[in-house]
């Protein structure tokens, strides 16, 4: 692969690791632990992988070594930079451990280990990929593990390769299918273990023990930087509004992370439209109430950010997508069958009841197409391909009309749209994200060699130097409760969502007001990686409010 000169350098960049992982290792277990919720329920799900106890990695005085191991990665949903990370710290840790060890990486997805499509990843393949963005090295995929047909396709393949060790890297819902898979796998003696490792650029997979996911300090890191530097346009033309959907599939982290980093003049945290129950009316008053007050004081420009889950957060959006999902999922062939765009809309207009019927009919064209396009296979809208932020525009634009004809609005607005998303999953990973996936996948190896299954690795005390961060494993269990899927209660690992009371949302709600009439964009420039530690290692400021 022929590399840019900034790839070159960075190759040879060396992650850095916990001072406990440095050297010889030992590996202290905790007390039994308990899920979040729903004891009862998923203690009897998970007989075999359920109390664990939290195991913390910690410096110790042998080397620890394990027998030869046969080891499978898969990486499973969107991309997240650092990846290819988790894998070089995996594929050391392992060679560390004995250096007869083996490391396949199952292709495509999860649906590599049931199909037995898989490539071994040599010491060569590893050193190209080090430092870099992106899943290519064995690619991704949204295939969900959850049958037990996949299981045994899977363990079959495990077989032939020796393979008697899985590492997942997803998010919750892969997380919550290694779980799954290594109860599976360990109450039928099938010795496979099965570990997890905490990955979405969405941040939504956190909690007591996991502090954040890798991939959202660098994407965040990255939209930041666009967002600043269009801020930087509006400032100079002053001419235009622009509206910017950020990437985050249901909670508002990177978008509230992006407003930290750079104070837009506006900003939707879908959380907050959830628990207030807005309407999207309401929630266009209140951005055009905004571009009044900045017009009135001369300024017919500004920036607002609207996270990509919104649409699903506002209640009679929220109501009507449910429907259609259920529609969807009964009706799939007769709908597929349909011809024209109005034979979908009537026939999905003689399903739903009056109010989301008024809900879907109040829409754009182009929304109302982009509510029916395809679902994920989880069931879910694609809400990267709805243009949430072409709507607030259209709707904003419509309100200032109205109050133009009653005289209440005399300035000017124009506004352009973007959606900054895919362009930050597969960016090289800033320095965080590379010492914290090399970290997660060198823990990764050391779980292993310890012999447990059914555990998420884990890297603690992320605000302080790497060399003070804590590594060790959590038991899976430990983060699920019970929700409905489908109609029916599946224990899940519970997704985190921007907390109202939490402080990186407070630290907004404190500011907004000022931000929004009295210009205040920061301008965070380009993720650097070579120069002093407060320019390049630094994390989110969600984090840091988070641990502060
Ligand atoms: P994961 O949760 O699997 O990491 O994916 C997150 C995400 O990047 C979302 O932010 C986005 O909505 C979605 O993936 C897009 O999915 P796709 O890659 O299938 O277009």
């Amino acid at each position: 692969m022929t590399k840019s000169p900034l790839q070159a350098a960075r190759a040879s960049y060396k992650p850095k690791l916990p001072d406990g992982l440095a050297g010889n290792v030992e590996i202290k277990e905790g007390s039994p632990t308990q899920s979040i919720a729903h004891q009862k329920e998923i203690s009897k799900i998970f007989p075999h992988t359920y109390g664990l106890p939290i195991l913390n990695i910690e410096s110790g005085s042998k080397p620890l070594k394990s027998v030869s191991i046969n080891v499978g990665v898969i990486l499973s949903g969107g991309q997240a930079p650092g990846g290819h990370n988790v894998i070089a710290g995996l594929f050391d840790g392992l060679k560390t451990l004995n250096s007869e060890s083996k490391l396949y990486g199952f292709l495509g997805g999860p649906s590599g280990l049931v199909d037995g499509k898989y490539k071994e990843l040599t010491a060569e393949i590893v050193e190209d990929y080090r430092n870099t963005g992106g899943f290519d090295i064995i690619g991704s995929g949204r295939t969900k593990l959850e049958e037990q047909s996949q299981f045994d396709k899977g363990l079959e393949n495990c077989k032939k390769l020796g393979i008697n060790a899985l590492v997942i890297i997803g998010g919750d819902d892969s997380n919550t299918n290694a779980c799954v898979l290594a109860e599976y796998y360990k109450s039928i003696n099938a010795n496979i273990q099965v570990i997890g490792c905490p990955k979405t650029i969405d941040g939504d997979l956190k909690n007591g023990m996991i502090e954040a996911s890798f991939g959202f300090d660098t994407a965040c890191k990255v939209y930041s930087e666009l967002i600043g530097n269009i801020a930087r346009d509006a400032l100079s033309s002053k001419k235009y509004w622009h509206f910017i959907k950020l990437m985050g599939r249901s909670a508002s982290h990177i978008a509230l992370e992006c407003v930290l980093q750079t104070r837009p003049n506006y900003a939707v945290i879908s959380e907050e439209v959830l628990e207030k129950k807005l309407t999207l009316d309401q929630i266009v008053e209140d951005i055009a109430r905004v571009v009044k007050t900045r017009s009135d004081n001369g300024e017919n420009f500004g920036v607002c950010l609207i996270p990509e889950g919104l649409i699903e957060f506002v209640p009679e959006v929220k109501k009507l997508i449910l429907q259609i999902n259920d529609l969807l999922a009964h009706k799939a062939d007769f709908f597929n069958s349909l011809e024209t765009d109005d034979d979908k809309f009537q026939f999905v207009n003689s399903h739903i009841d009056a109010d989301s019927a008024k809900a879907f009919n109040s829409l754009p064209k182009e929304i109302q197409i982009q509510l029916l396009m395809d679902r994920d296979p989880h069931g879910n809208v694609q809400v990267s391909r709805i243009e949430t932020e072409k709507l607030l525009i259209d709707m904003v634009e419509d309100k200032l009309r109205e109050w133009k004809a009653e005289g209440k609005f005399k300035g000017k607005f124009t506004a352009l749209a973007n959606f900054f998303g895919y362009e930050g999953r597969c960016a090289a990973p800033s320095n965080f994200d590379a010492d914290y996936t090399y970290s997660l996948g060198y823990v990764s190896a050391i779980i292993i060699g310890s012999g447990k299954t059914g555990y998420m690795a884990s890297v603690r005390n992320l605000t302080a130097p790497a060399e003070g961060w804590i590594a060790g494993g959590i038991p899976i269990t430990m983060m699920m409760n019970l929700e409905k899927r489908h109609g029916r209660m599946k224990p899940v690992i519970q997704k985190a969502l921007v907390k109202l009371d939490g402080k990186p949302f407070k630290e907004f709600a404190k500011n907004r007001g000022e931000w929004s009439v009295k210009t205040s964009y920061i301008f965070p420039g380009p993720i650097q990686y070579f120069g002093p530690g407060e320019v390049c290692d630094t994390t989110t400021k969600t984090l840091q409010l988070e641990k502060s």
